[in-house]
């Protein structure tokens, strides 16, 4: 087995059993080239477990998170046909780790793009409110660049609202995080690169770069509005994007975990 494989296996064996592991950087140094390896080969684990493509997402979109993280470029992530749900679906604290719910835009790509091409908004059939669940499979959530990487970017589970035509401006749109109806973080669709559909292109240019294929109905996690707020069981989650509507869930624990 190589050691991307290893790697890979590790993390997928956390996801898995719920059980966190070490930092893979703790164990040799880690390129980004070599840690994108091993996002890839993680994901290939899923999808010869019969899950499908079902899009991409952006992490360190956010000024805040790309500074905290001594960044100066996003990364990028895959989205599998398990990690999906429904508005309104329950999730289950027993299928994560430690699992952190983020209010987000996603977008739907109305057509293929091409490798090498920046789209334009034409290429984006729709738009929707949504919740990113992160979940890093390393012990206390904490990891360096490589590592997240690795980790498909702490990639967990999305939550979509309904989805509406791109017929207007998104550029600085209110966003509320609120769990049981409690206020747990409010912010703007600026803070997602100071426009989420800047996704759009900053999505192109990685998943080209990283050998993602973009095909026509992939589904775009462009970033996250405010900090992410940790699940508890018994609560509901709500996030509401301005003029977009909401996306929700409600956490059970079927296993009673209590982390
Ligand atoms: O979606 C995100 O912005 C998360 C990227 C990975 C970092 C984290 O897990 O907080
Ligand atoms: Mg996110």
């Amino acid at each position: 087995m190589t050691v991307i494989d290893d790697f890979a296996a590790r993390l997928d064996e956390a996801a898995r059993t719920r059980t966190p592991c070490a930092q893979l950087s703790a164990e040799r140094d880690i390129s980004l080239e070599d840690a994108y390896a091993v996002q890839r080969a993680l994901v290939e684990l899923r999808l010869g477990r019969g899950e499908r493509d079902f899009g991409v997402k952006l992490g360190f979109t956010s000024r805040a998170k790309a500074v905290q993280m001594g960044v100066d470029d996003v990364i990028v992530g895959r989205l599998t046909s398990g990690m999906v749900f429904a508005d309104g679906d329950e999730l289950d604290l027993a299928a994560f780790v430690h699992p952190r719910a983020e209010p987000e835009v996603a977008f739907r790509l109305g057509r293929d793009i091409a490798e090498g091409e920046i789209p334009g908004t034409e290429a984006v059939e729709a738009v929707a409110p949504a919740i990113e669940v992160i979940d890093s499979r390393y012990r206390d959530f904490r990891f360096s660049l490589a590592d997240v990487v690795a980790d498909n970017t702490s990639a967990a589970a999305v939550v979509l609202g309904p989805w509406r035509r791109l017929d207007a401006d998104l550029g600085n749109r209110g966003v509320l995080l609120e769990v049981d109806g409690r206020l747990a973080g409010a912010g703007s669709t600026a803070a997602i690169l100071g426009d989420p559909l800047r996704a759009l292109t900053a999505a192109a240019r990685m998943a080209h770069q990283h050998g993602i294929p973009l095909p026509a109905g992939t589904v775009l996690l462009a970033g996250a509005a405010t900090a992410a707020v940790a699940l508890q069981a018994g609560t509901q989650v709500c996030a509401t994007v301005s003029g977009l509507g909401r996306a929700r869930f409600s956490v059970t624990d079927q296993g009673g975990s209590d982390d």
